[in-house]
C-alpha cells in the first residue's frame, strides 16, 4: 500500500477528550473516529489491527476444538425473560421495539441466545462436550463510556460457550479455555495474569479475569511477581496437565481490588515479591453450571436416559478493547511500537524525496515490489515531506521496521531500522530474511 493512497487521516492536534495514550494515538493516527458517545467507526488502519487480533483469537479458539458460528446482534426479550435476566440487567441493556411492538434488545452478551440454539437441537449426552463461539458486536449502554475503545457502548467481543454433561466435564472445558487465553495473549506480545474474579451479572461461582499490566488500567491489582515465572510451554493439551496448569496459576496470589484483603496479601506474598499496580481486563471466563440451562429447560438425556440440565460456562475476550490495551502496554517515550503479530504493516519503506530528486522513490518502489512478491505486508511512504516529519509520523504509527532509502543507500544496501534501536546497513536479501523471521 502507498501511504499517499491510504485513508489515514493523521491529525496534529491532541484531542481534548482523550485522556489516555491509546485513545489519543488512535484518534491522531486516524484508526478510529467517534460517531457518538462510546460508539466508533473503525477506519482502515484501526480495522486492520483489529482484524489481526481477531484472527489470532480465532486460531487459538479453533486450536482447542471450539467451533465458530455467528449469532445476531438483535435478540428477542423472550429468552431473557425465561432466564430471569431481562429485568436484572438494568439500564445497560439497550431495549428496542420492532414495528409490531415486539420487545427486542441489542445483545450485551449471548448466554440466553446460545442456550436457546443448543436446547432446540442437542438432546443426548452423546453430542457432548461442545464449545461454540462467535466474534460479534455487543452493545452495553455504559453510564460513563471512556478511554476510547477500552470502555465503549458498542464493542467487538469473542464470546464462547461450553456445554458438558457434568460439573467435572465442565471444569475441563474451563481449563482448556484458560490455557487458550494465555496462549492467545502471549501471541499478541502480552503478559496476561489470570485473577480470581467476581462474576457480576453473568453469574456462577468460578471466574477468572485476564489482566494485562498498564498504569492507565481501570482495575487495581495485587499480585505475586512469581506468576510471571510460570512457563506455559511445560503443559500439554491433556486434561490432567491442564488441571495442573490452572492449579499452578491459581495458587499464586493475584487478585483485583474486588477480592483484595490486605492481611491475606501480606500473609501469602513476600514483601519483595509484592506487586501493586493497575491493569486492563482483556478477557473474562465464567463457570455457572446450570444457571441458564435450568430456567430455560435446556435438558440432556444422560447415560441412564435421565434428563439433566446441561452444564455451561462462558468465555469472553474484548477484541476491540485489545487494540487500545496493546497500545497502552507498548507505548514508551512518545514512541508506539506494535508487536509484530498485530502491526498494521510488517515494514515501512521511507525514501527521502524532493522535487528534483525522484531517484530514491524509484529505488523504494523496486524494494516495494520485491517485498510484495515475498508476501510481506509493506507500506511505502511516498508522501513528499522532509525526513524528520516522516520519522515523527512513523514513531506515532508504530510499524516495527523501517527501510530508509536516502544518503546511506549504496547500491543494493539499505538502512534498516527496528523502532527504538539503531539502524544498520543491510542488503535487501538480508532485510527480507530478517522480516521473514
Ligand atoms: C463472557 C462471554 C461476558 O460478557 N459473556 C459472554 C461473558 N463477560 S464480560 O467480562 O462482561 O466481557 C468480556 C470481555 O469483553 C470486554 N468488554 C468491553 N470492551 C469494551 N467496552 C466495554 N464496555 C466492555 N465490556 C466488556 C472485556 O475485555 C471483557 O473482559
Amino acid at each position: 500500500m502507498y501511504l499517499s493512497k491510504l485513508f489515514i487521516p493523521i491529525t496534529k492536534d491532541l484531542p481534548a477528550e482523550a485522556k489516555i495514550k491509546s485513545h489519543q494515538l488512535m484518534l491522531r493516527t486516524g484508526m478510529i473516529k467517534q460517531s457518538s458517545a462510546g460508539i466508533y467507526s473503525w477506519l482502515p488502519l484501526g480495522f486492520k489491527v483489529m482484524k489481526k487480533i481477531e484472527q489470532i483469537v480465532r486460531e487459538e479458539q479453533n486450536a482447542i476444538g471450539a467451533q465458530e458460528m455467528l449469532m445476531p446482534t438483535i435478540q428477542s426479550s423472550e429468552i431473557w425473560k425465561e432466564s430471569g435476566r431481562y429485568e436484572d440487567y438494568g439500564e445497560e441493556m439497550l431495549r428496542i421495539k420492532d414495528r409490531q411492538g415486539r420487545e427486542m434488545l441489542y445483545g450485551p452478551t449471548n448466554e440466553e441466545l446460545i442456550t436457546d440454539v443448543f436446547r432446540s437441537s442437542v438432546k443426548s449426552y452423546k453430542s457432548l462436550p461442545q464449545i461454540l463461539y462467535h466474534i460479534q458486536w455487543k452493545f452495553r449502554d455504559e453510564i460513563r463510556p471512556r478511554f476510547g475503545v477500552m470502555r465503549c457502548k458498542e464493542f467487538f467481543m469473542k464470546d464462547a460457550y461450553s456445554f458438558d454433561l457434568s460439573d467435572e466435564g465442565a471444569k475441563k472445558s474451563y481449563n482448556k479455555m484458560f490455557y487458550s487465553y494465555l496462549k492467545t495473549f502471549r501471541r499478541m506480545g502480552l503478559k496476561a495474569i489470570p485473577m480470581a474474579a467476581e462474576t457480576g451479572p453473568i453469574g456462577g461461582d468460578l471466574s477468572h479475569e485476564f489482566i494485562i499490566l498498564a498504569e492507565t488500567g481501570e482495575s487495581k491489582i495485587y499480585a505475586d511477581k512469581d506468576i510471571f515465572k510460570i512457563d506455559l510451554n511445560k503443559y500439554k493439551f491433556i486434561d490432567s496437565s491442564l488441571q495442573k496448569m490452572r492449579e499452578d496459576f491459581t495458587k499464586i496470589y493475584a487478585v483485583t481490588d474486588e477480592k483484595y484483603k490486605e492481611e491475606e496479601f501480606n500473609k501469602n506474598v513476600k514483601k519483595e515479591n509484592q506487586m501493586i499496580t493497575k491493569g486492563i481486563e482483556v478477557g473474562h471466563i465464567f463457570y455457572f453450571s446450570d444457571k441458564y440451562s435450568k430456567p430455560m429447560n435446556c435438558l440432556i438425556d444422560d447415560k441412564d436416559g435421565k434428563k439433566t440440565s446441561v452444564k455451561m460456562g462462558s468465555y469472553g475476550i474484548g477484541v476491540s478493547r485489545l487494540v487500545g490495551a496493546i497500545i497502552e502496554a507498548n507505548y514508551n517515550n512518545n514512541v508506539m511500537k506494535w508487536p509484530k503479530t498485530i502491526s498494521p504493516f510488517d515494514v515501512v519503506i521511507m525514501p527521502s524525496i524532493s522535487k528534483n530528486n525522484k531517484e530514491n522513490l524509484e529505488k523504494a518502489e523496486k524494494i516495494y515490489k520485491e517485498l510484495i512478491k515475498q508476501n510481506i505486508d509493506v507500506l511505502l511512504d511516498d508522501v513528499d515531506e522532509n525526513m524528520s516529519n516522516k520519522f515523527k509520523k512513523h514513531d506515532l504509527i508504530g510499524i516495527p521496521y523501517q527501510i530508509i532509502v536516502g544518503s546511506k543507500t549504496v547500491g543494493d544496501n539499505f538502512e534498516f531500522k527496528e523502532l527504538n534501536s539503531k539502524s544498520e546497513i543491510l542488503s535487501l536479501k538480508k532485510i527480507i530474511k530478517k522480516l521473514k523471521n
